[in-house]
C-alpha cells in the first residue's frame, strides 16, 4: 500500500507541473528569479519590473517573494526588501540570491550605491525566508572601487550568486563583463580573501552555481541579447570548462537570468522572458519555469522553453 501511495504521489506531481502555464506570475512583472529550496518549499525572490509603457528602462524599486510547495500553486508574500532598506544605497533592485546558513537567511542583492560610483552588492539577513530582512553590515560588501583594475564599467559589480561548499567554505560569485569570486567568512557578511577573476567565454552577467553528483556547474548569461551558457568543473574554484548553450534567447527579452534547483527529485530551470502581450518586453519581464534534464556524462540538455 505504501508503495502504491508513493507512486501515486509521484504521478500526481508529474502531471500537475505544467510548463505551459508560463509565465508563472501574470499579475505583476517579475525579473531575475532567484530560487531557494528550504524545508519542502520553494521560494522565488524576484525584482519587480515597474517601467511604465511606452518607456523602456529599468524601474525596479523592490524585490518580491513567492512560495510554493508544488511548483504549481504560488503564494505572494509582503514585500520583503527594498534597496532603500540599505541606508547607503540609492535604489535599483537588480538581481539577487538568498541562501540559508545556521538558521539565518542571507540575501545578496545588487543596488545602486549612494556615494560610491556604480552598482554595489549588499547583504541583508533574516530569521526566516520571508523576512523581514535587514541590512546585515551597514555598508556594501562589494563596491565598484574594489574591481576597477579589471574593467572600467560602472555596472560590473552586479548579480551576486552564493554557494556553500561541502567543507563549509562559502563563496560569492558575481559580475558583468568580468566574472569574479571571493570567499566569505562563516558570518557570511565579510570577505575572506582576495577577489579572484573567473575566466569564462563570452561572459555577460547572471552567474549561478549549482552541483549535481560530483560536478559543479557555473551557468551564466552570454552575448546580448542573452543566451544562457554553462561551464563545468570538479572544483568550485575551477578551472571551468565551457560546455555550450543551455538556454536560447528567452522570448522578447534582451536579458535572460536563471536559477537552477532540484526540488522533490526533479530539476528546474527558472528564468524570465518578455512575452506577456502586449506590453511585456526587456523592461517588463516575467518569471517562467521549465524542467531541466542531464545527459549521462553530466552535461545538461538544452532547455526546451514553453514558448518554443
Ligand atoms: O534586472 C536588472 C539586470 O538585468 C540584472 O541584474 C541582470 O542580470 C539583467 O537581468
Amino acid at each position: 500500500l505504501l508503495l502504491i501511495a508513493h507512486n501515486l504521489s509521484g504521478a500526481i506531481q508529474d502531471t500537475t507541473f505544467r510548463a505551459d502555464s508560463n509565465p508563472v506570475f501574470k499579475h505583476k512583472y517579475t525579473a531575475d528569479p532567484a530560487a531557494l529550496v528550504y524545508k519542502d518549499k520553494v521560494y522565488i525572490y524576484a525584482g519587480h519590473d515597474e517601467c511604465p509603457p511606452p518607456e523602456n528602462r529599468y524601474v525596479i524599486n523592490e524585490w518580491l517573494v513567492f512560495s510554493s510547495d508544488d511548483m504549481v500553486n504560488w503564494t505572494e508574500h509582503p514585500v520583503p526588501l527594498k534597496p532603500t532598506d540599505f541606508k547607503w544605497a540609492k535604489g535599483e533592485a537588480w538581481a539577487s540570491q538568498v541562501i540559508e546558513r545556521n538558521g539565518k537567511f542571507y540575501w545578496y542583492v545588487t543596488v545602486q550605491h549612494g556615494s560610491i560610483h556604480g552598482k554595489s552588492i549588499g547583504v541583508a539577513v533574516a530569521d526566516n525566508p520571508l523576512g523581514p530582512f535587514v541590512d546585515a553590515r551597514g555598508s556594501a560588501i562589494i563596491t565598484n572601487d574594489m574591481t576597477t583594475e579589471y574593467t572600467k564599467i560602472s555596472w560590473e559589480d552586479i548579480d551576486p550568486t552564493v554557494w556553500i561548499d561541502d567543507n563549509g567554505q562559502a563563496y560569492l560569485f558575481w559580475g558583468n563583463t568580468q566574472c569574479y569570486y571571493a570567499k566569505l567568512k562563516e558570518n557570511m557578511i565579510e570577505l575572506d580573501g582576495p577577489i579572484v577573476p573567473v575566466h569564462l567565454p563570452d561572459f555577460t552577467e547572471a552567474p549561478w552555481i549549482h552541483k549535481y553528483n560530483d560536478w559543479y556547474y557555473l551557468s551564466y548569461a552570454q552575448f546580448f541579447p542573452e543566451k544562457i551558457g554553462y561551464s563545468m568543473s570538479r572544483s568550485i574554484e575551477g578551472p571551468w570548462e565551457y560546455k555550450g548553450i543551455l538556454n536560447e534567447i528567452a522570448g522578447n527579452s534582451n536579458t535572460n537570468h536563471q536559477s537552477i534547483i532540484e526540488f522533490k527529485d526533479k530539476w528546474y530551470f527558472i528564468y524570465h522572458n518578455g512575452a506577456i502581450p502586449t506590453q511585456g518586453g526587456s523592461f517588463r519581464r516575467s518569471v517562467c519555469i521549465d524542467r531541466l534534464y542531464y545527459n549521462a556524462d553530466g552535461t545538461m540538455k538544452r532547455i526546451q522553453m514553453t514558448s518554443e
